[in-house]
Parts: structure tokens; sequence; C-alpha cells
């Protein structure tokens, strides 16, 4: 295996030689071939069969994969001062695929497929530590379908609910806050996780003493405050708060012309008040609010208005500004997923049952994992050697497709210089204006990048010809 996945796998163990060494030589083929289908990740058929076989032994269980995975990724998480674990959820299409059994139904419920909900966590600068948590989930009955805020189901307990799905994630982020003791754990998610359920479980720990990770969620619902003045409701209070100061930025969205933003910051300490018709009534919670209101939308557009909910202190406008600049981080789980569904294609694989799907997804979703990092790390520690990345096959394999006359250097050259060659591979042209390679490059590239080595692995002569230089002339 390449150097990173026996890291990543260090302590991989499936307690059959047999099976630990199939594992490698399936790992191993679908992370050389980001993206292609299984049939062409393998030379022959026998193999294909046997990476088939390897996925349907009974035996195996996505933890098997996964926990080693866990544990690397906490490993990197020790390093950091602080870092934000992600939860978001996104739906796998499968329902072109009508031979897999056991699948569940979708958005629409035309359509079947699963459930992702992972937890992603990166370092405040964007480079990906890991995934702390996978939850694949299905939904059998549309009338089971939740309605995020229908009072109808307000009054069932939590667990019997889909919205559950949040608080296992946060229970999961408070579980590596507990492993790692010297790093502040902040867990984001999105409108969706806008439950009470969770700042009560926030609230209950930290009163309890336990190791707690911060919560950051983007606010959904105009909550009613547990206010004296009676009545009043958190947009109202944001509102009418002082303001801590101004930010501005460009906005590029696709399809549309680059704006300028600028939003007014307000941020207040608000109690709310919960209404719950069920036996055991949630108690009142205590929770930061920050508002980041857009001052003077153009015509045609929407303001801009973000409501967010924090456990975090806010004192003064650096607090707030902080708070707003950890959740844009959220974006980094959508281009998780872009990568997984775009890049590696996991929506055209196809096994048995759902229950063998999840085992090969849970090696995407950490090949997925690579590839976000590869291109971040590259970003940020240009000056490495390019060895912390790739193999020594590798780098050579890429410098002379770039070089193609010269002797392959000794030392291995700087991560940047080999990134370069590997972004090149992938389609990135590059230039002062435009904005540095992303995931889709990268993953190209390193797609690329195997299909060069795999020319080099089969012609050993062309090999050791590029590693002597001579001279012709
Ligand atoms: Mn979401």
């Amino acid at each position: 295996m390449t150097s990173w996945a026996n890291v990543e796998f260090a302590s991989l163990d499936l307690h059959d030689k047999r099976l630990n060494e199939r594992f490698e030589q399936v790992f191993s083929a679908l992370n050389n071939n980001p993206g292609k289908p299984i049939t062409q990740c393998f030379q022959t058929h026998n193999e294909i069969a046997s990476c088939y076989r390897f996925f349907s032994n009974q035996y195996l269980k996505s933890s098997d994969f996964f926990l080693p995975h866990r544990a690397a990724t906490i490993t990197r998480i020790k390093e950091q001062k602080i870092a934000l674990c992600i939860n978001d959820t996104s739906s796998l299409d499968y329902t072109t695929k009508s031979s897999i059994e056991d699948l569940g139904l979708l958005e629409a419920s035309s359509r079947r497929g699963l459930f992702l909900h992972p937890l992603l966590a990166i370092s405040p600068d964007r480079i990906p530590l890991g995934t702390l948590h996978l939850n694949f989930w299905k939904r059998y009955e549309v009338s089971n379908r939740e309605t995020t805020c229908g009072w109808t189901r307000i009054a069932e307990p939590i667990e019997k609910k889909e919205s559950f799905r949040w608080l296992i994630g946060y229970r999961e982020a408070c579980k590596a806050a507990e492993e790692c003791s010297d790093t502040q754990i902040i867990y984001l998610a999105d409108r969706e996780g806008d439950i009470m359920e969770l700042f009560v479980e926030a609230q209950n720990r930290k009163s309890n003493n336990l190791p707690t990770a911060e919560l950051i969620i983007r606010s959904r619902h105009n909550r009613l405050l547990d206010d004296p003045d009676q009545g009043k409701k958190l947009h109202e209070q944001l509102h009418e708060s002082p303001e801590l100061g101004k930010i501005k930025y460009k906005l590029n969205r696709k399809g549309k012309k680059t704006r300028e933003v600028s939003q007014t910051i307000k941020a207040c300490k608000v109690t709310f008040h919960v209404k719950r018709p069920s036996k055991s009534p949630l108690p009142a919670v205590t929770i930061n609010a920050v508002l980041a209101y857009e001052d003077t939308p153009p015509k045609d557009e929407a303001r801009i208005v973000w409501v967010l909910l924090t456990t975090l202190p806010i004192e003064d406008f650096e607090d707030a500004k902080k708070v707003i600049c950890y959740y844009t981080c959220r974006w980094e789980i959508e281009l998780f997923f872009k990568v997984l569904k775009s890049g590696l294609n996991v929506e055209q694989r196809g096994l048995k049952t759902a229950s063998k799907l999840e085992l090969m997804l849970v090696l995407f979703i950490i090949i997925a994992y690579r590839v976000m990092a590869t291109c971040m790390i590259s970003r940020f520690f240009p000056e490495l050697p390019c060895t912390v990345l790739f193999t020594d096959m590798e780098w050579k394999a890429a410098w002379s497709w770039n070089n193609r006359k010269k002797t392959i250097p000794k030392k291995p050259p700087l991560l940047k210089e080999i990134y370069q060659i590997v972004t090149r591979m992938g389609g990135y042209m590059s230039s002062k204006t435009r904005s540095p390679p992303g995931y889709i490059v990268t993953w190209r590239g390193l797609t690329r990048l195997q299909d060069i080595l795999e020319g080099w692995e089969t012609h050993e002569d062309y090999t050791s010809f590029m590693e002597v230089s001579f001279d012709v002339n």
C-alpha cells in the first residue's frame, strides 16, 4: 500500500491473514483509480471477482475499515488547537441500480437510495483531518417523514425522529473532545441542526463538567425567548442589540456577478423558552446568538442574513467574527460530498445489498478525505518534501512526465512542485488571477497520475531507462 494508506490503516486487523491481504489489494486498486468503475481498477477478471467476493464476505463490518481511519483522525486532531467537526446529510441515489437490495426512500419517494450523515473534522484553515463518525440511514415510509417543525411530531421522543442523527453526531464530537483534551472541538451544523436537544445536551454536559464540544448552529426557527417582557422572539432581540461592527467580503456565486457584501454584526445572549407538549419538558437553555445582516442588498437580490447560535463566548466584535468565520468552513462538507459523488462516482457503484455497499462507501469516504487533504496540505505546506503525500514512484512518474528529457533528481522535490504537476495533469492552468487549484482538478490529476504510473510499472525497461540518464549526442 502507499505510505499514506499505511498510516491510515495502521490499526486495521480483519482477524484473517488472507482477508488482510485482500483488503490491501482492494483498497490500493480503488485508491489508485479514483473515480473509475471497479472493472477498470483491476487487470484481470479474477481480480475483479475477488474484489466483489471481498465485499460480500459476511464477517466484514464497515467499522472494521472505519475505526482505523477514525483513530488516525483523532491523532491528527490532537495536533490541532482547534478542530471543527462538521455534520451534514447528503442523499445517495441508487434508483437506477435496481438490483441493490434493501435500499430506502429518498426525498422524492420515487427515488431509492440511502442517506449519509458524516462527521467531518477539519482545521480552522480548512485542512481536512478525517471523519469521526459515519451514519448511513434509511427512510422506509413516506408517512414517517419528519416535517421538521410540525407540532404533531414535537411530542415524540427525539430518539424516534430522523433528527436524532444530529444528536448522535454531536455526541460523537463530544467523544472526540473527551479523547483530545488539549484541542477545542467545535461542532457545526446548518439549519437542519437547529434542534433544542443539541443545546440542552451541551448545557447539561457543561454543567456536569464533562468534556463538551462547542456548538455553532445556523438558526432555522425564530424561537420564542424566555423573556420577562413576554412574547419577544430571537430575531427581534438580535436586531435590538448594539452593533459590534461590520464585515465586508466579495460574494462569488455561480452564474452571478461577483458583488461586494457589507454586513452589520450584532450579538446577544438569549434564553429559550421551550414549549413541549411531552411529559418530560426540556429545561430552558441559554446560548449566544450572532446576527450578520446585509446593509444594502442590490435591488434584484435577496438580503444576505445569517443567524448563528453558539455556545462559544461572545464578548466583542472579534469573538463574533470568529464564530462567523468558523461557520463559513461548513462549506467544506459540501465539497466533501461533491468529491464523493462527482469525483469518486459513488452513486454509480453497485453491490448486492445496501449494507455491502456501505462497506465500499466507507473506503471511498476515506479516499475522498485523501483527495481533499492532498489539495489543502499542498496549498498550505508547499515547502515540505513531496514524499509527505506522494510515494517515490508517484513523484518520479509525475516529474518525468513534466520534464521528459531530464534526469530524475535524487532528492525528492518540494510538495508544491509535484502538486503543481499533478493539477496540470488534472487540467489546471495557473495564472496570477486564478484561484488556487481545487478538489476537482486534484482528483482528476491523481487519476491521471495513476494512469501514467501504470505505464511505468508495466514497462520496467522504460522505468529503468528513466532512472538512468545518458546523452545520445
Ligand atoms: Mn444540510
